[in-house]
């Protein structure tokens, strides 16, 4: 995700990793490495002066523990501290009143509208009986309002809009009005951005506040922005304050600058981050799977997150066991991907597993896993168990059947030996897995 930033932390760590002790010359080495890989990624100057400062006094103090290695104790320094600086842990929406207001604002095109659904959908996830208003107030660009519209069709939200109207004011006052008569529990208010920070914007921002009375004010920061999405954060901040900021375009390549100064900055939490296009691409912003991320580490909370929401717990634990055992068949493989379709893209998946990011490279193609499932699914019963060998006439039925070449499944059955082995290769994934979210020391000191 942080790509360059993440190989400048990793060719550090691992240039670290032969030396004997941290004295104050290889220190002064790695801090300055440090310092310049943020500043290339457009993380804030001041941060990165603070940061440093901290990092080279943990790393020269007398507390060097002696069973791990100077470069495993600077890569624990430099965690510990990138945690903190973005606030150390998750900080939840905080739904107040009836009904509880958030409003969001930010520049144009990082996101306002798309986070609106994002988030409605996401609370829709945790309680189905949520009764939840999406409003339209962004009147400047004329598609913002069919824009909400079809997203809140999507995922079956009322949304309030006004034909024709020109006032957001308007809009919002009776917004509020249905809101408190219908007894929906959330309204959720999407509001007008522009390119640049201008009075007259924050003007409007600012009374659609007095009258809705946000719980939460929440800032949309596209990440891509790098930072200029820290400056304009401050400035909405100085203007109306906002309650806290959602992070959004993880998913492309950016620099993690944003990440990291804006809760430094505003000193206003990062509640979420949106982490791709459609409405479930979001996510509540926790600050030690971001350092993970940033460091090259995998994903390990988001992973777990993921896993416990779309697996029930005791299927979960059956195919933890057969997967370490290598001994899932087909059958296995075909349940697990229907579960992975469900949990988003696999190759999303993959990234979140400790040590894969050095495969970014590798393309999943998710037209692939579609004959893949074809081809399991025209298995018969053993052959699915692995009963039977897939001798070149069984293959030859399972092409045909699947709508598949004799090639595909070649490639499949090979694909799936492949597998085992990583699995088999793979002993430690259990550990990692089952220490799961909330750990601080996580996975780093195996
Ligand atoms: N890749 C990616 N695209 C996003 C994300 N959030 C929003 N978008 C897209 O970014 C574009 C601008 O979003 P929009 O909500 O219209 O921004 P607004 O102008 O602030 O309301 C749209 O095409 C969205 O689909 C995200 O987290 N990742
Ligand atoms: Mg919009």
């Amino acid at each position: 995700m942080f790509g360059i930033l993440t190989e400048k932390f990793q060719n550090l760590f691992s240039s670290l990793a032969g030396k004997k002790t941290l004295t104050e010359e290889n220190v002064s080495d790695a801090v300055r490495q440090v310092r310049l890989a943020l500043l290339d990624a457009d993380v804030n100057y001041s941060v990165v002066s603070q940061f440093i400062k901290k990092v080279k006094e943990k790393s020269l103090g007398d507390s060097v523990l002696k069973s791990v290695s100077p470069g495993q104790y600077f890569t624990k320094i430099v965690h510990d501290e990138l945690i903190e600086l973005m606030g150390s842990q998750e900080e939840p929406l905080l739904l107040r009143g009836s009904p509880a207001v958030v409003m969001l604002c930010g520049l144009q095109g990082a996101g306002k509208t798309t986070q609106c659904a994002k988030l409605a959908y996401y609370l829709l996830q945790k309680d189905k009986q949520k009764k939840i208003l999406l409003a339209a107030c962004d009147l400047q660009r004329p598609a913002a309002v069919e824009q909400l519209k079809r997203l809140g069709e999507q995922i079956g939200v009322v949304v309030f809009s006004i034909d024709a109207e020109k006032d957001p004011i308007k809009v919002a006052t009776l917004a509020l009005e249905k809101a408190k008569k219908e007894s929906f529990d959330v309204l959720i208010v999407d509001t007008a951005g522009r390119l640049h920070v201008d009075e007259e914007l924050m003007a409007q921002l600012e009374k659609l506040k007095k009258i809705l009375q946000p719980c939460e004010t929440l800032f949309v920061a596209s990440s891509q922005t790098g930072q200029d999405a820290v400056k304009t954060a401050q400035e909405f901040d100085t203007k109306i304050c906002i309650t806290g900021t959602i992070l959004t375009m993880l998913d492309g390549s950016s620099r993690a600058g944003a990440a990291i100064s804006i809760r430094e900055i505003t000193k206003k939490p990062l509640k979420f981050e949106g982490i791709g296009e459609k409405v479930a691409d979001l996510q509540p912003f926790n600050p030690q799977s971001m350092a993970d991320r940033i460091l090259g580490m995998g994903d390990v909370i988001n992973l777990v997150r993921k896993s416990q929401e779309h697996f029930n717990e005791e299927e979960d634990k059956e195919m933890e066991k057969k997967l370490l055992k290598a001994s899932f068949t087909y059958g296995d493989y075909l349940k697990a991907l229907s579960k992975m379709k469900k949990m988003g893209s696999f190759k999303s998946i993959l990234k979140m597993i400790p040590g894969m990011p050095a495969l970014d490279g590798i393309e999943i193609d998710e037209k692939e896993m579609s004959g893949v499932e074809a081809i399991i699914l025209s298995m018969t019963a053993k052959e699915r168990e692995e009963k039977v060998e897939l001798v070149p006439s069984r293959r030859r039925r399972i092409a045909a059947g699947s709508g598949t070449s004799i090639d595909d499944v070649n490639r499949l059955v090979k694909k799936f030996k492949r597998m085992k082995q990583f699995f088999k290769d793979m002993p430690s994934l259990k550990k990692q897995m089952s220490k799961g979210a909330g750990n601080k020391e996580s996975f780093l000191w195996r």
